[in-house]
């Protein structure tokens, strides 16, 4: 019983871990891969930690057509791969700065 109750409080002090201040803990997201012709590369605000980084995946992977999905938490940025005919760079950005992390498209192409 002791031995229950102690791998319990390990695995709550480990989930607290991955929480911070901007954005509290997140669960990874499922990556789907769509037919992502398109690529984008999107300036984001606020990012400070990994967890940060997942909540901003979560939510574009929550957008159809979204392909790969690349955060950088220390340079402030995302590029995303997308299919055009699914979803826009623009809502790509609205669904980041939905997440609480401002989002603004500094490059889109091909
Ligand atoms: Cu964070």
């Amino acid at each position: 019983m002791n031995r229950l109750v102690s791998s319990t409080l390990v695995l709550g002090a480990l989930y607290v871990s991955t929480v911070c201040a901007a954005c509290g803990a997140s669960e990874p997201s499922a990556e789907v891969l769509a037919a992502a012709t398109q690529t984008a590369n999107f300036k984001v605000e606020g990012m400070t930690c990994a967890s940060c980084q997942v909540t901003v995946r979560t939510a574009v992977g929550k957008l159809d057509g979204i392909g790969t999905v690349e955060v950088d938490v220390d340079a402030g940025t995302a590029t995303v791969a997308f299919d055009p005919d699914r979803t826009t760079a623009s809502a790509i950005a609205e669904a980041i700065t939905g997440s609480g992390y401002k989002a603004i498209v500094t490059t889109e192409g091909a």
